[in-house]
């Protein structure tokens, strides 16, 4: 009888491991898509300006530029606190995205051209509040467009 019971927990365990692999497995997973706007004409701001991301989850955090300024979406305290699988560059093209380049390593922040977007993939591994998003850029009137309200938040639960 427990032989028996042990060629079935077995025979389970055997039948099982594609199941148990997958779940560990970040390139078979599909993201949570996050957009923000980077700018908006005329205006210097993050919208939404709040984030909020989960531990272990896969995000793809789109950072589109409608503005005609560059911005950067930079955070120190966030970028410590994610892995980051890659980030991509796209462009729209006859109604699609099609992508340009794909960047994999560290990254710590990201500058995004007028009317450009970039996605950036990552796991949140750490908990935590990064209240240091901002955009340094300066500005025609010598401030930055942080300065200026190009701040945000980002909240890692
Ligand atoms: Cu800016």
């Amino acid at each position: 009888m427990r032989l028996l019971h042990s060629l079935s927990v077995f025979a389970l365990i055997c039948a099982t491991p594609a199941v148990t692999l997958a779940a560990g497995n970040l390139a078979g997973q599909e993201p949570i898509v996050v957009t923000v706007e980077l700018g908006r004409p005329g205006e210097h701001v993050f919208v939404p300006s709040k984030l909020r991301f989960e531990t272990g989850k896969l995000y793809k955090l789109v950072l589109k530029n409608p503005s005609n300024d560059p911005h950067y979406f930079t955070s120190h305290a966030f970028s410590q606190m994610v892995f980051t699988r890659k980030v991509q560059v796209t462009q729209a093209r006859d109604g699609k995205t099609v992508t340009l380049a794909e960047f994999k390593g560290a990254i710590r922040e990201i500058e995004v051209y007028p009317g450009q977007s970039a996605e950036w993939w990552f796991v949140p591994v750490a908990s935590g509040r990064a209240t240091d998003l901002r955009c340094g850029i300066t500005a025609s009137d010598g401030k930055s467009h942080a300065d200026h309200g190009m701040v945000g938040e980002i909240v890692i639960e």
